[in-house]
C-alpha cells in the first residue's frame, strides 16, 4: 500500500537529563548535519523543519526516590509534548530528533493527544520500562514507558515534573523490538502485563520478515489506527551505531532495521516519530561518530517513504540519446 504524500514536521529536541553521560543533546545537530533535510527533500512530501525546542533547566533539582532531575525531564517533556500534539495537530507527521530517550514521554503523550488511540513500537536494545523502585541507575531514559503505561499509575509516584501528565496507553497498544538487554524488574513487568515483544533471539528464530508482520498484526489486525515509531539507535549492533550512550552487542543488521522502517511506511500509518540516543561524543573516531548520524538519516527517511528501489522521484522516460 502507498501511503498519501503527507507533510513532515522536523523537531530537534537537544536534551540529555534522562542520563548521566554528556553529548547526546548535540543529536539533533549531528543528524542534520548527517543531511536529514536533503534527503527528506527527496521524498515526496513537503518538509518543515520547526528548529531546536529551547529547554529551561531548573537551578535546582534534587534526586527523588533514586530518580535524578525528574523536574527537568518533565518540564523538558512538557514543552516537547505540546510541540509534538501542534505538529500532529496541524496534518504533518512529526519527527522528533533526541536527545536521549526520556523524551519519548512528551513525544508519545502530545503524539495521543491528537490521537488517543495509537499503536506504539518501540525498536531499542531496551525495553526502557523501569519504574523508579525498579531502576538500577536513576536514569529516566530507562523508565520513559513506566509512565506511559496505565497498567503500572499504580506503581509510579508522584514525582515533581510530571504532574501535567497521566498514564494514556494500554500495554497491550505496545511492540518492543531488537530487545536484549532488559533489567530483572523490567522482564517481570514484560511477562506480567502480557507486552507483545520480539528480542534479538526472536528476531535469529523467526526472520525479521515473521517479525514485523505479527508486530503489524498485533497493533493492526482489530482497526487500523495511527502508529507512532520511538526508535533508539542503539537498536542496532554497535558495529553500526557506535556514538550511542548505552551499546549492548548483537544487535540489528542495517537490512533488519530498514526493512522494519520499510513495513512501518508500507502501513501508510506512521504519525510521528522518534530518533533518539545519538550520542556524538561517544563515537571513538570522527568516522563513528558520522556513521552513526548518517545511519538516522536512513532510518528516519526510510520510515517516511525512502524505499531501496524506485526512489519517490519519478522518471517518466528513459531519456533519448538525440
Ligand atoms: N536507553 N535499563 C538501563 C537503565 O538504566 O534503566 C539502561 C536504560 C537505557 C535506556 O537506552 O534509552
Ligand atoms: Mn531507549
Ligand atoms: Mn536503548
Ligand atoms: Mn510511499
Amino acid at each position: 500500500q502507498q501511503s498519501r504524500a503527507q507533510s513532515v514536521a522536523v523537531i530537534g529536541a537537544p536534551f540529555s537529563k534522562g542520563q548521566k553521560r554528556r553529548g547526546v543533546e548535540h543529536g539533533p545537530k549531528f543528524i542534520r548535519d548527517a543531511g536529514l533535510l536533503e534527503r527528506l527533500s527527496n521524498l515526496d512530501c513537503p518538509v518543515h523543519d520547526l528548529g531546536d525546542l529551547t529547554f529551561h533547566h531548573p537551578e535546582k533539582d534534587d534526586t527523588c526516590m533514586q530518580v535524578r532531575f525528574p523536574r527537568t525531564v518533565g518540564r523538558a517533556n512538557e514543552l516537547l509534548a505540546g510541540a509534538v500534539s501542534s505538529a500532529v495537530g496541524a496534518g504533518h507527521t512529526c519527527v522528533m530528533l533526541g536527545g536521549d530517550h526520556s523524551l519519548a514521554i512528551g513525544s508519545v503523550e502530545g503524539h495521543s493527544r491528537q490521537c488517543p488511540d495509537l499503536g506504539l513500537i518501540w525498536v531499542d536494545a531496551h525495553t526502557d520500562v523501569n519504574t523508579p523502585a525498579t531502576s538500577p541507575s536513576g536514569n529516566l531514559h530507562g523508565q520513559s514507558v513506566a509512565f506511559m503505561l496505565k497498567e503500572l499509575q499504580d506503581k509510579m509516584p508522584d514525582l515533581p515534573g510530571f504532574s501535567w501528565m497521566k498514564p494514556f496507553l494500554s500495554s497491550r497498544d505496545l511492540v518492543y523490538i531488537g530487545l536484549r538487554d532488559v533489567d530483572p524488574g523490567e522482564y517481570y513487568i514484560l511477562k506480567t502485563l502480557g507486552i507483545q515483544y520480539f528480542s534479538m533471539r526472536d528476531i535469529d528464530r523467526l526472520g525479521i520478515q515473521r517479525v514485523m508482520e505479527e508486530t503489524l498484526d498485533h497493533l493492526l489486525a482489530r482497526s487500523q489506527r495511527p502508529l507512532h515509531l520511538s526508535f533508539d539507535i542503539d537498536a542496532f549492533d554497535p558495529s553500526l551505531a557506535p556514538a550511542t550512550g548505552t551499546p549492548v552487542n548483537g544487535g540489528l543488521t542495517y537490512r533488519e532495521g530498514i526493512y522494519i522502517t520499510e513495513e512501518i511506511h508500507n502501513t501508510g500509518l506512521l504519525s510521528a516519530m522518534d530518533l533518539v540516543e545519538v550520542n556524538p561524543l561517544q563515537g571513538a573516531s570522527r568516522a563513528a561518530m558520522e556513521a552513526t548520524a548518517a545511519l538516522a538519516v536512513d532510518v528516519i527517511a526510510s520510515s517516511l517513504g525512502q524505499s531501496r528501489v524506485g526512489s519517490h522521484v519519478r522518471v517518466d522516460e528513459i531519456p533519448s540519446s538525440k
